[in-house]
C-alpha cells in the first residue's frame, strides 16, 4: 500500500475512539464539598458534620423558612408563565436587594447611584463582578484575606486576575492581624481590588470593629483602591442592619464599591441560587453605564437568573408581614448559633480546664477558626465521626444541644491527647 493510503487506512480503521481530554489533570475536589461528601459516607452513629456553611436547626435539619414556604405555596398556584427574566433580573428583587444591603433610607440608592442585578447566589455575584472588573481594570491585582474562602482565589483567578493575599488572621491571638493588614493595604497601588467581608468572616469568624472599618475606608480612599465586599452571612452576626455597617459606611464615604450579597444562608434557599451584585457609582449616569456592562457579562455567561428563586426572595422581602417574619426567623438562627458557642465554651472549660476556648465566643457568625492540627482533625474524623475541614474551620450550625456533648468529649480527647 502506498504511504498515503496506509495513512488514510490507519486513520479510518485502526484507531479507537479519539481521546481528547486525557492530558487534563484530575480535579482534586473542593476542600469543603469534598469533605461534606465524605461525611455522608461515614457510618459513625454519632457523626457530626461541621464542614459546610449550611445552617441547621437544633434538630439538625436544614430549615425551609415558614416565610419562604408561604411564598412558594402562592407560586404553585400562580399561572404566570415561567419566562426568562431580564438579564439584570426581576425589578422588585433588585430593589429589595438594595433595601436589605444599603438600608431602606439609603442616600446612594435614592440618588440612583447603585447598579444592582439579581445573580446566581453570592458565587454568581462574585463571578459577574470579577468579569466586569477584568474589562474595566485588566491589569489590577485582587487582594484576598489570608486565610481565605478558597473559592475567592478560584473565581478571580478564573476571571484572569492575579490574586494575592493580605494578612488578616493572627494565629497567636486567634484574632485580627489589623496592623499587618493595614500596612499591606497602605502599600497597594491605585486601582488594586481589595476583597473584604463586611461581617462573619469566612473562614475565621473574626471581624473588624467600626473604628477599624473607619481606618480601612480612609486607606481605600487615599490609595484609590477598589473595594469588593462579599456579604454572604448578613443577619448571622449581630443583626441584619448591624452586619451591613461596612457596606453602608463605604457608600456614605463616597467610595466606588462592589457588593456581592447572598440569600443562600439567611433565607435558607441555597439551591435556588439567589444573590445580588451592586455597584455603588459616583453618579446615576455612571450607574446606568455600569448596569449595561453587568447585563453584557450576564448575557454571555448564563443569560438570566432563575425565575423561581427570584420570585421567592422578592415575595418574602416585598411583603411587609413576611419581611417582618423573616427578620424574626433570621434572629432565631443567630441566637441559636450564639447560644451554641456559649455551650461549647462552658463544656470545654469543664472538660479541658487548661485550654483557652475563648475564641468560640469571641468569633462571630457561622464559622470558628479552631487552629486544630492536622493529626487532631484526622483523629476527630476517624475516632469520633466529627468532620471539620482541613483548615480547622468549624461550621458552628452543625452543633446543637443533642450533639454538643459528643463534640466537646471528642475535642477533649484529641486535644488532651496532644497535651499528654
Ligand atoms: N461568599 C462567601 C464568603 C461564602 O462563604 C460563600 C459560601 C459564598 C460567597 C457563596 O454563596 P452562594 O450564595 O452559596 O453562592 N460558602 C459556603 C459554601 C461554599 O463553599 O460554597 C462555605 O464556605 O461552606
Amino acid at each position: 500500500m502506498c504511504p498515503y493510503w496506509r495513512l488514510l487506512f490507519r486513520a479510518r480503521f485502526s484507531y479507537g475512539p479519539f481521546i481528547m481530554f486525557e492530558h487534563l489533570p484530575q480535579y482534586a475536589g473542593d476542600p469543603i464539598f469534598g469533605l461534606n461528601d465524605a461525611f455522608h459516607q461515614n457510618a459513625h452513629p454519632q457523626k457530626i458534620n461541621l464542614t459546610i456553611g449550611l445552617y441547621y436547626d437544633d434538630a439538625g435539619r436544614i430549615p425551609v423558612l415558614p416565610s419562604v414556604a408561604a411564598v412558594e405555596r402562592r407560586l404553585v398556584d400562580d399561572p404566570s408563565p415561567r419566562v426568562y427574566l431580564p438579564m439584570e433580573g426581576l425589578a422588585p428583587y433588585r430593589s429589595a436587594v438594595q433595601k436589605v444591603v444599603f438600608g431602606a433610607d439609603s442616600q446612594v440608592v435614592a440618588q440612583g447611584k447603585v447598579a444592582t442585578i439579581q445573580t446566581l447566589g453570592g458565587t454568581g455575584a462574585l463571578k459577574v463582578g470579577a468579569d466586569f472588573l477584568k474589562t474595566a481594570y485588566p491589569d489590577s491585582e485582587v487582594w484576598i484575606s489570608d486565610p481565605a474562602w478558597d473559592n475567592h482565589h478560584a473565581i478571580f483567578g478564573g476571571a484572569g486576575f492575579q490574586t494575592r493575599s493580605y494578612p488578616y488572621y493572627d494565629p497567636a491571638t486567634k484574632g485580627l492581624a489589623f496592623d499587618a493588614m493595614m500596612s499591606c493595604l497602605r502599600g497597594l497601588p491605585s486601582r488594586a481590588i481589595v476583597l473584604l467581608h463586611p461581617c462573619c468572616h469566612n473562614p475565621t469568624g473574626v471581624d473588624l470593629s467600626r473604628e477599624q472599618w473607619g481606618e480601612v475606608i480612609a486607606v481605600l480612599q487615599e490609595r484609590g483602591l477598589i473595594p469588593f465586599l462579599d456579604i454572604a452571612y448578613q443577619g448571622m452576626g449581630d443583626g441584619m442592619e448591624e452586619d451591613a455597617y461596612a457596606v453602608r459606611a463605604m457608600a456614605q464615604a463616597g467610595l466606588t464599591v462592589l457588593v456581592a450579597n447572598s440569600f443562600s444562608k439567611n433565607l435558607s434557599v441555597y439551591g435556588e441560587r439567589c444573590g445580588g451584585l451592586s455597584v455603588v457609582c459616583g453618579s446615576s449616569t455612571e450607574a446606568d453605564l455600569v448596569l449595561g456592562q453587568l447585563k453584557a457579562v450576564v448575557r454571555r455567561i448564563y443569560s438570566s437568573a432563575p425565575w423561581h428563586g427570584g420570585h421567592v426572595v422578592s415575595g418574602v422581602l416585598n411583603d411587609a408581614a413576611l419581611h417582618g417574619q423573616w427578620l424574626e426567623e433570621v434572629a432565631a438562627m443567630r441566637v441559636r448559633m450564639a447560644q451554641t458557642r456559649t455551650l461549647v465554651h462552658e463544656q470545654l472549660s469543664v472538660k479541658l480546664p487548661g485550654y483557652d476556648a475563648d475564641y468560640f465566643i469571641r468569633q462571630r457568625g457561622m464559622f470558628t477558626y479552631s487552629g486544630l492540627l492536622h493529626e487532631q482533625l484526622l483523629a476527630l474524623r476517624e475516632r469520633h465521626g466529627v468532620y471539620i475541614i482541613d483548615s480547622g474551620r468549624i461550621a458552628v450550625p452543625g452543633l446543637n444541644t443533642h450533639n454538643v456533648g459528643h463534640f466537646t468529649d471528642a475535642l477533649a480527647d484529641v486535644i488532651g491527647e496532644s497535651a499528654r
